[in-house]
Parts: C-alpha cells; structure tokens; sequence
C-alpha cells in the first residue's frame, strides 16, 4: 500500500488547551498506519474569524497508508473523544484536528478538501508548518517561505 507524508493542524481554545494538545497528539502517534510522527513547536495566537479565548496550535506530520478519507475519519473521531461540539461553523472549539497536505496530493470531495482551503492565509497554520518543514512547497500555492510574508499581519507567539 501506498504511503503519503499527511500533515494535520492542531487548534484549541476552550477548557485546558494545553492537555489537550498534548492528548491529541499522543492519539496521531497511535493511530494505525501511521509512523515517522513529528510535531512542530506550539503557537499562541488570537482567535481569526472565530471567538473565544486565545488558540493553542501545532501542526504534526507522519508518514501513513491510510487514505485521506480514513484519516479525515479518525481525526473527527479524537475530536469527538474531546468532546468536540459544532454548534456553528468556526465555534470555539475544544479541539480542531484539519488535514492540511495529504502528499502532494489536491483533492476536492464533499467531505475533504486538501491542501486546507485557508492553510495559505492563516499564520497559526503557516508558521508551525514552516518550523516542521522550510522547504515545504504547497502544491496549488507555491514554497511555503514565499507565503509567509502575507500573513506577517497576524501576531503569533511561541507558546512552549
Ligand atoms: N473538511 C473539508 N476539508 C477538510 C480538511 N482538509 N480537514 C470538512 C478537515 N475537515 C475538512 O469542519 C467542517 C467540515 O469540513 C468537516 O466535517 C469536514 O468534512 P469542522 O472542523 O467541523 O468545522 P470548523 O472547524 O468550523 O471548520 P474548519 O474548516 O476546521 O475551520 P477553519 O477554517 O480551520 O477555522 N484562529 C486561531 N488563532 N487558531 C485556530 O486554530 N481555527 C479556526 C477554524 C478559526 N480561527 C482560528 C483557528
Ligand atoms: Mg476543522
């Protein structure tokens, strides 16, 4: 079975941030099919068109066989054990897992669009992925290095 380098954003704004960060990412390095996990430094940031407290993100990447679909699934499936609610869209959440990169791979279904359709104009996205992989380029987008003046607006802070 094929293997794709699939990168997954991290957020979260509501109870403690902090725990379950942490908790999310031990649940990505467990899921089957997957191997190879690194997870970025952790950035503090002001909700972008949503509310709420600050977000903590990262973003991990991991090498995996399973397919997007499935991975969009097991994603959705942690953010449920965390007691994820969607009472409206960008609500303040306890936990946000995003498929950012499948590969080079874009695919647009009902259910999954990738790479993330605002990844390119999010700083929070931007810089933890920046600081996995510099060289990254993003395809329909151009080198990541070339992205990340356009969102020098948005305030970040190191958070670890
Ligand atoms: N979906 C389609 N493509 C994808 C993908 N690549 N990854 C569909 C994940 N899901 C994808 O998502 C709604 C539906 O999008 C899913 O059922 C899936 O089939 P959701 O997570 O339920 O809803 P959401 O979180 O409101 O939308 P989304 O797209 O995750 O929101 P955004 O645009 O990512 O924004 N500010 C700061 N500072 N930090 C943040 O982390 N996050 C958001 C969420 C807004 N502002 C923020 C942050
Ligand atoms: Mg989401």
């Amino acid at each position: 079975m094929t293997e794709a380098l699939a990168y997954v954003g991290l957020g979260a704004n509501l109870g403690d941030a902090r725990a379950v960060l942490t908790a999310a990412y031990v649940e990505l390095q467990k899921l089957p099919g997957t191997r190879g996990h690194r997870c970025s430094p952790w950035f503090r940031s002001a909700p972008i068109d949503s509310t709420g407290p600050d977000y903590l993100n990262a973003v991990a990447s991991f090498d995996t066989t399973l397919s997007p679909q499935a991975l969009l699934d097991a994603l959705q499936r942690i953010e449920l054990a965390h007691g994820r609610e969607r009472p409206y869209r960008n609500a303040p959440r306890t936990l946000d897992l995003d498929v950012l990169l499948y590969g080079e791979r874009s695919i647009s279904t009902p259910t999954l669009t990738v790479p993330h359709p605002r990844l390119h104009e999010r700083a929070f996205v931007l810089w933890p992925l920046a600081a996995l992989a510099p060289d990254l380029v993003i395809p329909g987008r151009g080198p990541i290095s070339a992205l990340l003046p356009s969102v020098a607006g948005q305030a970040l802070e190191p958070a670890d």
